[in-house]
């Protein structure tokens, strides 16, 4: 059974789904996204990923093609259409469709399109923790706004795989901003450390649960910048994201990472997110 895309406003099978050649998102990345978890049926922080949403839009200055209530009614309806109870929601717009020319065309009309992906929780990497590699950060100076131009992240992943490794951490001279597709903490001496939400760094949404079931469990973190050598002489290291929740990191460049596998923030904290969401 095919599933249904959401595009503008209608719902239509994948296979009658029509991106035009002279789309935006297509020539320049002219565009930005979200990626929502689904959990039970239901969107997770929906309101901190539309509050995201909204903020990259005005920041890249494309408008929202209609009202995120009218928008989460219809990804409501989406995940209905799709019988969709694990897995994440792709929603992207692009500035829309012109002949390739940078100026902002006018008029210009936003394109949307979503569709949704079964997921199941990545519980076995949860477990066992990942590999990751150290990656010079060289993208572009707003990583806080959601955009579609995520070459400097396709980059650094592949660069970490190529090393034999699972994701990229990226650091600016030797300072730990995220990952290519997450944000990351530390551990040292009990205290929770993590890159400031600032321009660096994308705002992720886990990043924010995990810093108030933090404060809710009386675990102290810092927001502040960090380096590689704090990295590689941490307790432990874990990453947080909408697809891999909050899956630890055991070693870094090669290099065992603490004890080598989750310690027990990461755990205490593991658990306190699977209550939150039920689990
Ligand atoms: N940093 C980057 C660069 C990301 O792409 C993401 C999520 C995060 C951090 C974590 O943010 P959330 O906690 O809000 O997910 N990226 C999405 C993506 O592109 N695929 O999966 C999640």
């Amino acid at each position: 059974m095919s599933s249904y895309y959401l595009q503008d406003e209608r719902f239509l099978p994948k296979e009658e789904v029509r991106i035009s050649p002279d789309d935006r998102g297509y020539y320049f990345g002219d565009g930005f996204y979200e990626v929502f978890r689904v959990y039970n049926g239901k969107l997770y922080e929906p309101e901190a990923h539309f509050a995201r949403l909204a903020r990259t839009s005005e920041g890249i200055r494309i408008p929202l093609p209609y009202g995120i209530e009218e928008l989460h009614a219809k990804l409501k309806e989406l995940i209905a259409l799709n019988s969709l109870s694990e897995g994440t929601v792709y929603l992207q717009i692009t500035r829309g469709s012109a002949p390739r020319a940078q100026p902002f065309p006018t008029p210009s009309r936003p394109f949307l399109h979503a569709y949704t992906k079964p997921l199941e929780r990545p519980l076995a990497a949860m477990e066992a923790g990942i590999r990751a590699a150290t990656v010079e950060d060289i993208r572009w100076l707003r990583c806080d706004y959601k955009t579609l131009n995520l070459l400097g992240n396709v980059l650094a992943k592949q660069q970490a795989l190529d090393a034999g490794a699972d994701e990229a951490i990226l650091h600016r001279g030797g300072s730990v901003t995220e990952c290519s597709a997450s944000n990351v903490m530390i551990v040292k001496d009990g205290i929770i450390v993590t890159h400031p939400a600032d321009n660096l760094i994308l705002h992720g949404v886990t990043r924010a649960v995990v810093l108030r079931l933090a404060r809710a469990a009386e675990l102290p973190a810092e927001e502040r910048p960090f380096t590689v050598e704090e990295l590689r002489e941490a307790d432990e290291a874990f990453i947080t994201g909408t697809t891999v929740e909050i899956t630890p990191v055991v070693s870094v460049d090669g290099r065992t990472i603490g004890s080598g596998s989750a310690g027990p923030v990461t755990r205490r904290l593991q658990r306190d997110f699977a209550a939150s969401i039920g689990q």
